[in-house]
């Protein structure tokens, strides 16, 4: 089943639920003890399925509110497919922070939709314009970029960027915790030597998870203490090797140059890694983890985004809008604080949580 069918069934019933309808009178169908699909349930899905599931709708609780509730307040008040309606809906959308330019393409590619105009009830354009909103989604995301790459040899390793409190540092503790769990082996490297407690709060989650600590001196160079990681995860034949960055310097330039060094010297000991380079944002922040993004991609070469704090958050619209403008495929979410509110990014999942209490 797609994407969209899921939500759908999900929030109406059935992909075709209300559009095709047939008279139930006729005899032969009567005699029918049971429909099909009762007679035949879906299976039950998988247990990490529906706990990830629970998550978001957790997780989203708030976005899903206050998206779902401006979007219910909207058609609540909807007389006509106009160009008032058109307008309406494009600020609603900016407004839940899915982006200016996200918000004008979705409105303008609906103008053309021709089911909009068609739609006759007001669950068939919710439907429709649900359709658009999570083709956005699948729009230039391809099923292997979705997923934390793994290299072949030992060590794979994830350097983790952004801005101070995007959540780089919890990000990495959660992470940490679940591949110990998974059973592997995991080495954490604190090259945030900048501030102030950022090296002690690794190393309370690398505690709290069972995992080793690389650190330098205090102020220390963070390419010294990345390479003496690096090193360690190679010869001691660590599976992973998760790295923190500082979020700050004395400047943005400073810190890309910073950056750039830490890639070098990992590149110096294994030229196939980092592995994968995550921008952390901030969900919460909306249009500006979007900017974030934006400054960032620039300058250093990103693989990929964890969005955190997703949670709290009334505006997961911001999901949309990095994918639609960056290109950039979101990995991981961050759906809480404590060492399991971390998922793998399902735009299913997602989406469902988004779009929860629209029915
Ligand atoms: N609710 C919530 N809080 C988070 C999440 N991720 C991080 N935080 C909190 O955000 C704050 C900053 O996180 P931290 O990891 O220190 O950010 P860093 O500066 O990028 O390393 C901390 O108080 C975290 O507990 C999340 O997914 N949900
Ligand atoms: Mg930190």
């Amino acid at each position: 089943m797609g994407l969209f069918d899921k939500i759908k069934k999900s929030l109406f019933g059935g992909p075709d639920d209300e559009i095709t309808k047939p008279e139930v009178n006729n005899k032969d169908e009567a005699a029918v003890p049971s429909e099909p699909n009762e007679a035949a349930p879906e299976p039950e899905p998988a247990a990490t399925t529906t706990n990830t599931e629970a998550l978001y709708e957790q997780g989203l609780e708030k976005t899903s509110a206050g998206f779902g509730a401006r979007l219910n307040a909207f058609f609540a008040q909807f007389r006509t497919v106009d160009e008032d309606f058109f307008d309406e809906l494009e600020e609603l959308l900016i407004e839940s922070d899915v982006g200016f330019e996200t918000a004008q393409a979705v409105t303008d590619q609906l103008r053309d939709e021709a089911k909009l105009q068609k739609a006759k009830s007001r669950q068939e354009l919710k439907a429709v314009i649900i359709e658009k909103l999570v083709a956005l989604y699948e729009d230039n995301a391809s099923e292997a970029d979705e997923h934390l790459r793994r290299s072949a040899t030992k060590p794979t390793i994830y350097l983790f960027v952004g801005v101070n409190g995007a959540g780089k540092t919890t990000t990495i503790g959660k992470l940490a915790t679940r591949y110990q769990k998974a059973g592997h082996k995991v080495l954490l490297a604190a090259a945030d030597t900048f501030r102030a407690g950022a090296v002690a709060q690794l190393e309370a989650w690398g505690k709290r998870a069972g995992v080793p600590v690389v650190t330098g001196e205090p102020a220390a160079d963070p390419a010294s203490v990345v390479y003496d990681a690096t090193v360690k995860a190679q010869t001691e034949g660590y599976d992973y090797l998760l790295v923190d960055t500082a979020g700050r310097l004395q400047n943005k330039a400073n810190l890309m140059a910073e950056l750039d060094k830490i890639n070098r010297t990992i590149k110096k000991i294994l030229p196939a890694e980092p592995t994968e380079t995550l921008l952390v944002l901030d969900g919460s922040t909306g249009q500006n983890a979007l900017l974030q993004a934006k400054d960032f991609d620039q300058t250093t070469k990103l693989t990929g985004l964890v969005l955190t704090k997703i949670d709290g958050s009334s505006k997961g619209g911001v999901i949309l809008a990095i994918r639609h403008e960056l290109k950039l495929p979101v990995k991981l979410v961050g759906l809480g604080e404590k060492p399991e509110d971390l998922a793998d990014f399902d735009a299913t999942s997602y989406a469902l949580g988004l779009f929860h209490d629209l029915a």
